[in-house]
């Protein structure tokens, strides 16, 4: 009787350490689903098919993110959203044309999101639900905001109505990890995964989730293989809705 118990106890501790084990490795491949966020990166009229700056197959997303959504706790949706003659549209400055770049280098674009505007809002397929967080950014008329984090003169961030910022509501919540989606992956998603880097959270961009603008550059390169570049370098993911499903599927319970 003492051997069996003592037989007894050995396998169970060989059992439970290994669980323990098991536990350990998928937390630390996948952080635990509740500390993690999805970001809805501008799925806005203006970036799909019929808006003023339509990123091709832009609308395609939208079923892919909304098939997502419901794997996360909390949900983000961020939304480009100018004022009327904003600083970014080619026709604020004179003689320019979008895609042309303006005295600083920045690239200038057709008027899109205007605040008000159809362009403004958010697709109409797009799931939204009570409790999602929206975080409007472009709104300075001088400075322009592509990542949701961030304006592009890299330390002004765009704030919610109470005046949080999102990595401050982020944190709030226990977050460590951000998924990402949405438009446009080589502009919106892409500066807004480096920046979430810089602030600390692991992030993971779900690339068919995304569609890029793709503009042609020197070398052959385009605005999307340079943004692949970028993001490989500042350790962001880049992985498909399949294997991000899988990866919660592994790590949950
Ligand atoms: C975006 C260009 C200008 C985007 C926003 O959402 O990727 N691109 N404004
Ligand atoms: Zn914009």
């Amino acid at each position: 009787m003492f051997r069996f118990l003592c037989l007894s106890l050995i396998f169970y501790s060989i059992i439970s350490t290994t669980n323990l084990f098991a536990t350990d490795a998928k937390t630390n491949t996948y952080p635990h689903p509740k500390k993690t966020a999805l970001i809805i990166v501008d799925i806005q009229n203006s970036f799909c098919p019929g808006g003023e700056l339509p990123v091709t197959d832009g609308d395609k997303v939208v079923p892919i993110v909304n098939n997502l959504r419901d794997l996360f706790p909390t949900v983000v949706l961020s939304q480009d959203y100018h004022p009327r003659g904003h600083s970014s549209f080619a026709s604020s400055h004179e003689g320019k044309a979008f895609f042309e770049t303006d005295e600083e280098g920045n690239v200038l674009w057709p008027d899109h999101c205007v605040q008000g505007s159809p362009g403004a809002e958010f697709h109409k397929d797009l799931v939204r639900k009570e409790g999602d967080l929206v975080i409007k950014k472009g709104t300075n008329p001088k400075v322009d905001s592509y990542s949701a984090f961030y304006e592009n003169d890299k330390k002004t961030p765009p704030r919610f109505d109470d005046g949080k910022t999102l990595t401050e509501v982020l944190r709030e919540r226990g977050i460590t990890t951000l998924v990402l989606g949405g438009l446009a992956y080589d502009f919106c998603v892409g500066w807004t995964a480096e920046d979430a880097v810089k602030d600390g959270f692991k992030v993971i961009v779900v690339k068919d989730a995304t569609r890029s603008i793709a503009m042609p550059l020197p070398g052959g390169k385009t605005t999307e293989t340079v943004m692949d570049e970028r993001l490989a370098a500042a350790g962001v993911e880049v992985i498909t809705a399949e294997e991000l499903k899988a990866r919660f599927a592994a790590s949950a319970g």
